[in-house]
């Protein structure tokens, strides 16, 4: 892909080809209107104003393809900045193949992956952080990713970026100017003042930065992990949220050997579970080695269902698993007592209730406690959301990378000053801060730097 737009007309399908009812078809580019008037009919819509819906007929050598909306944007009110037709047809590949093929034959060419978000940003109609947020939008996997998305969508992240970019020049603007005036002996800024303005605006890149990792717990699934010593009913319990029989469940211990994982909706949040081999922790906690997958597994998770047998006594093994697992996880940690519709075992029984840790008593086989556990896991994701969140936060590698390089700059910018240098030493560092911090919204935008991300994005979008 190159960086200047291209001239040519492009088009693709911008939803899902099959399934649904209908699919949308773009082209956009400066001979969209001129191509549809050729294919499109019976009337010439190309009279038509921009933002117009018609109902109309695709033509191919007088044979009708389908019978079709046509919404038309004229430039530069258009998603793509450019002229640009959006047909919805019926959601048959047959139909949509006959109607892409009718339009490369008279001079359209198939869109290339986010080309059509990558001509917005070239035509000034989003900066990168709003085309990265479109791709966000499609991908989100929770409600609070969604909106957050939708917020960038709307400028709220570019403008906190923007903010401190304007900053950064401002500074360094100022100390040009105290350059040029250097020999009439004028100190236009202090630096004790460029001193302070930096590590303001190094405050604010790590507020935002510290929002990345918070982000990324809410654009992704929550991790919740099933743990317990073999035969516990660990598997029966991940079948019975998942409402089938996915998982191989027997009598015979060892029967999970390796971890499976699937996700469900909880509400409005996705939940990925995971359903592990049973572990086995000797007294002293030596063999760690052969459950370290597992203990990885525990560290990424946001919960870890330890799981009990409560129609046994608590042996050495349940005790070995309940101190390893506490000692190291205690935060995200949550006891659940199966098999509850058996003779629950008295020492068990006296055991858990010296165990300060929340516990829920369930039977995985009879689908008891399901929902209970379900409610539980909704309300923890709900109380982090409540907590360590910026209204606007990161969520892209890309983005926090570069906001990352430009505080190192501005630090190098402090250090210089700590050391007495003179402005003409600080110029670097801050030049290079700016050049980071304009790679975030797109101000600085290379074939590289562009390539990257639309390579990343689906045809259509
Ligand atoms: N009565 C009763 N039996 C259960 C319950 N949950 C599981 N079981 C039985 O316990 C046995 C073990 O169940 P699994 O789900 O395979 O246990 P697991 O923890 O996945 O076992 P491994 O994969 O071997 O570690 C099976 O015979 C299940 O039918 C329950 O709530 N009540
Ligand atoms: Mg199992």
């Amino acid at each position: 892909m190159k960086n200047i737009i291209s001239n040519d007309t492009i088009i693709a399908p911008i939803t899902s080809v099959t399934g649904g009812s209908v699919c949308v078809i773009r082209i956009s580019g400066k001979d969209s209107i001129l191509l549809a008037k050729k294919a499109i009919g019976p009337f010439d819509i190309s009279k038509n104003k921009g933002n117009t819906l018609c109902h109309g007929y695709i033509k191919n050598n007088g044979n009708i393809l389908d019978e079709v909306i046509i919404a038309l944007f004229r430039k530069p009110k258009s998603y793509t900045g450019e002229d640009v037709i959006e047909i919805n047809c019926h959601a048959n590949p047959f139909i949509v193949n006959n109607i892409l093929q009718t339009f490369l034959d008279i001079g359209c060419r198939y869109a290339e992956p986010g080309e059509f978000t990558k001509r917005a940003f070239l035509n000034g109609k989003m900066d990168l952080i709003q085309a990265e947020a479109v791709q966000d939008i499609i991908s989100s996997q929770s409600k609070l990713a969604v909106n957050n998305a939708i917020s960038q969508l709307k400028g709220s992240l570019s403008k906190k970026i923007d903010f401190i970019r304007n900053q950064i020049i401002n500074i360094s603007s100022f100390l040009t100017l105290d350059l040029d005036f250097a020999d009439g002996d004028i100190e236009i800024i202090e630096p004790e003042k460029v001193r302070e303005e930096i590590e303001i605006l190094i405050r604010s890149i790590e507020e935002l930065a510290i929002s990345y990792n918070a982000g990324k717990k809410f654009s992704n699934p929550m991790e919740v992990v099933i743990a317990g010593k073999p035969n516990v009913g660990k598997s029966s319990l991940m079948n019975a949220l998942l409402e089938q029989e996915r998982v191989i469940v027997s009598e015979i211990p060892g029967t999970t050997r390796d971890y499976i994982h699937e996700e469900i909706i909880i509400k409005d949040i996705i939940v990925k579970f995971i359903d592990t081999a049973g572990i086995r922790i000797t007294e002293n906690s030596i063999e760690i080695k052969g459950i370290e997958k597992t203990i990885k597994l525990f560290s990424r998770a946001r919960l870890i269902l330890l799981m009990l047998d409560l129609s046994q006594e608590p042996n050495k093994e349940d005790k070995n698993i309940l101190k390893f697992i506490s000692k190291r996880f205690s935060d995200k940690l949550l006891i659940i007592g199966n098999k509850k519709d058996l003779n629950i075992s008295e020492e068990m029984r006296i055991f858990l209730e010296n165990v300060r840790i929340k516990k829920i008593n369930i039977s995985a086989k009879k689908i008891q406690g399901i929902n209970i556990l379900k409610e539980e896991i909704y309300k923890i994701h709900q109380e982090d959301s409540k907590t360590g969140l910026e209204e606007i936060f990161i969520t892209n590698e890309r983005q926090y990378t570069k906001l990352i390089e430009t505080k190192t700059s501005l630090k190098k910018v402090l250090d210089a000053l700590a050391n007495g240098l003179g402005y003409e030493f600080l110029a670097v560092d801050l030049k290079s801060a700016i050049d980071k911090i304009s790679e975030i919204t797109g101000e600085i935008a290379t074939d590289d730097i562009l390539n990257n991300i639309f390579k990343n994005f689906c045809i259509g979008k």
